[in-house]
């Protein structure tokens, strides 16, 4: 049985940066969620690409296994080890990037920066937004989320209708493979064929491929300016005829977001403003830009729409939008068990038929629970977060959930992944065929099997 070489570890990132007694390690270990809480042998915290280079060859000659954590901020499960420690029982160390967050100047003629993997997505906007650009990304995690984490990932967020998911902001990146060498795709070229895409491959990889340690992004122009607009609905076919008549008219569509009367009290409960007095079923915010004049169009839209209620503020809007990105700390704070929380997609078409089969979730499962369901309307993303769940009913509450999904042509896994929380149901996802070919590209990446067990195969 291999043990766990921490005079070598120590040797290459330094003593301070092994951490191997409960106190120190246990932050790193529970996921967000609560849900899922995994077990290391230690905590290594490099802070360049050699480092990391270095400890993911000792461990591959070592038969050690590495797990990867950006910010802890996922939310199925993939950024902790497997409860109770490696299933073959080999050593495990988690790989915390918390100490590689160097960002580079950014190129405003390319409109690209290149950051380590542990740069926050604020930092990295920051440092976009000094040079007049954006990054082109945006979630409520994004003082926590990172870099790496996001392309791990291949994280959606709110922009995602307008701008596309992380993997299509990927430029370039640079990765340590399972023997230790540094994969580096790093160029400005725009016409690049040589072969198969790696970069886009380690997007949404989870861990499993890789350990991802920078990325070269694309940043974009902000828009000259935004309006985001809540209103009062009473179906979901309003709130998607909105967006037709918005985006119909010509407005960009920055951001558009459902929420629901049970999501819209909770997050009051826990102090955020109602956006709007009237009360209805459901609330849509969406964020437009122009062209020409955007304010003018969205008044003459909203008028000829059958709102209940509607308030316009130019954005960002901040307190408009923290009714929304209340909703997954609210929830957490008001579930009495870790909350079970399924990101899932359907066509547009089906969003009305769909979200009204998963609220009645919680009369069809044999114990009561609380659904509240929000999330990307524009991108038929429904963030189905189940409160109440007994930790022994989780499983089949999903499978009840999924079930739906399934029947309405949608994603088990819109933008959060598989995680440790979903590999049971990937079949509902991909064909056999699809399935082994993942397999093969893990075994070909990954053959000794030492990044992140259990997550995505299970
Ligand atoms: C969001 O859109 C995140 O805010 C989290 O994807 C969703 O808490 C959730 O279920
Ligand atoms: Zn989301």
């Amino acid at each position: 049985m291999p043990s766990l070489p921490l005079t070598e570890l120590r040797a290459i990132v330094g003593d301070a940066h092994v951490l191997d007694d409960a106190g120190a390690t246990a932050g790193h270990l529970t996921d967000w969620t609560g849900r899922w809480t995994g077990h290391a042998d230690a905590v290594i915290r490099p802070r360049t690409t050699d480092e990391v280079s270095a400890v993911v060859a000792l461990c591959a000659d070592a038969g050690v296994v590495i797990c990867v954590q950006g910010g802890n901020t996922g939310l199925v499960g993939g950024s902790v080890p497997p409860a109770g420690g490696d299933p073959a029982r080999r050593p495990l160390i988690l790989m915390t990037t918390a100490r590689m967050t160097d960002i580079d100047g950014v190129d405003a003629i390319g409109r690209c920066v290149g950051a380590q993997a542990g740069a926050t997505i604020d930092a990295i906007d920051r440092q976009a937004a000094a040079s007049g650009l954006r990054f082109p990304v945006d979630l409520a995690s994004r003082e926590s989320a990172t870099a790496g984490g996001l392309v791990a990932t291949n994280a959606g967020g709110i922009r995602m209708i307008r701008h596309g998911n992380t993997r299509r902001q990927v430029l370039g990146i640079e990765a340590v493979l399972a023997d230790g060498r540094i994969l580096r795709r790093w160029t400005s070229l725009v016409k690049d064929n040589v072969g198969y895409d790696l970069p886009g491959l380690l997007a949404g990889s989870e861990g499993t491929l890789a350990v991802i340690t920078r990325v070269l992004f694309r940043l974009i122009a902000p828009p000259d300016g935004t309006l985001v607009t809540v209103a009062a609905v009473h179906h979901v076919a309003d709130a998607i005829d909105l967006l037709g008549a918005l985006s119909g008219r010509g407005l960009n569509i920055e951001a558009a977001e459902i929420m629901s009367e049970a999501g819209i009290s909770l997050v009051e409960e826990y102090g955020s403003r109602r956006p709007v007095a009237a009360r209805a079923p459901f609330y849509v915010l969406v964020e437009t830009s122009g062209p020409g004049d955007v304010e003018a169009v969205v008044l003459e839209v909203m008028e000829n729409a059958p709102v209940a209620d509607a308030v316009l503020e130019p954005g960002p809007a901040r307190a408009l939008w923290s009714a929304r990105e209340q909703h997954t700390e609210s929830i957490a704070r008001s579930s009495t068990t870790p909350v079970v929380k399924l990101d899932v997609s359907v066509p547009i078409r089906a969003l009305p038929e769909a979200l009204a089969e998963l609220d009645a979730v919680a009369g069809v499962v044999d114990h009561p629970c609380r659904p509240i369901l929000f999330g990307h309307i524009g991108d038929g993303n429904i963030h189905v977060n189940l409160l109440d769940v007994p930790e022994d009913r989780a499983d089949h509450v999903t499978a009840h959930v999924f079930g739906i999904v399934a029947a309405n042509g949608g994603s088990i896994s819109a933008e959060h992944g598989i995680g440790r929380a979903k590999t049971p149901w990937t079949h509902l996802g991909r064909s056999e065929a699809d399935l082994a070919a993942m397999r093969g590209i893990k075994d070909a990446f990954d053959p000794r099997g030492i990044f992140n067990p259990g997550v995505i195969f299970g």
